[in-house]
């Protein structure tokens, strides 16, 4: 709202500067362009994310055939698939645009980038180039690499998520300290895609207090981890499931119970 009166001050100022001096123009006429460009890339991040039935499928298989096999039960309920090393590792990067036009869903790219910030940009342009939508970036390894991958995002028109903090327990010890500074980070560079933890609900919600209500967080740990779909719902936009339901004897029935668990 602000961004959009700031916006607005800066038309009606332009107009009253047209006829003052020519060097006014031009300044106003640049800041206008950096201020609109802002709005139109908060305007696309908040819109573009829409996860159906606030569940995203972890796809932590090891044969293309496998994942093809669990995404082909679950489309129905599912249209948003992770898809990280243990995939990629064993069938190559090609297998993030088999299952995407297979499936025609929404992939976001699971690889926790967090290297220097040339590094960093590589990994992401390779990463957008194979077809994800997004990718998940790690914030400790500070803003110069994080913003790498941003770039990288605007180049592809693509999205970055920041991790935050991470759901096992052994993240208690450095990450969980640097959690909220990392958040507030993602919040001064404009980032609207968080990750948060379900397993320590506490402390996803006080991600969700940094980041506020406007932005977008998902959330890993749901079922095998120990995480509780309704509970992290409270203050994840969407929910990360791999195991409970790719090691379900029926990964559909596995989506369906999850569902109707998350029906307020
Ligand atoms: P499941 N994941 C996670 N915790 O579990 N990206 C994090 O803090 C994080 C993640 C991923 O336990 C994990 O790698 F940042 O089988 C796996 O792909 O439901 C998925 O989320 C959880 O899988």
């Amino acid at each position: 709202m602000l961004k959009v009166i700031n916006y607005l001050i800066v038309r009606f100022s332009f107009i009253y500067y047209l006829g003052i001096t020519g060097i006014f123009r031009i300044h106003i006429k640049i800041l206008e362009f950096i201020l609109f460009k802002n709005h139109l890339n908060n305007f696309k991040l908040t819109i573009n994310m829409e996860v159906k039935n606030r569940i995203i499928l972890a796809l932590d298989l090891q044969t293309i055939g496998e994942a093809m096999e669990v995404v082909r039960s679950v489309r129905e309920y599912v249209d948003t698939i992770k898809i990280g090393y243990p995939l990629v590792l064993a069938e190559g990067l090609g297998s993030i645009s088999e299952v995407k036009e297979e499936f025609d869903c929404k992939i976001i790219a699971d690889f926790k980038v967090a290297d220097i910030p040339e590094t960093n940009q590589k990994i992401a342009n390779l990463t957008f180039k194979a077809g994800a939508d997004a990718i998940i970036v790690h914030g400790f390894v500070g803003g110069d690499s994080l913003q790498a991958c941003v770039d990288s995002a605007d180049k592809y028109e693509k999205e970055v998520f920041l991790l935050t903090e991470m759901s096992h327990p052994g993240a208690k010890k450095f990450l969980q300290p640097a959690a909220e500074e990392i958040a507030q980070m993602g919040v001064d560079m404009g980032l609207k895609n968080y990750v948060a933890p379900s397993t320590k609900p506490k402390r996803l919600e006080k991600i969700r207090s940094v980041v506020g209500d406007s932005s977008f967080i998902i959330s890993p740990g749901v079922g095998a981890q120990g995480g509780d779909p309704s509970k992290t719902l409270k203050f994840a936009d969407a929910i990360i499931v791999g195991r409970s339901i790719y090691f379900s004897k029926d990964p559909k029935n596995a989506v369906e119970s999850i569902i109707n668990s998350i029906k307020f």
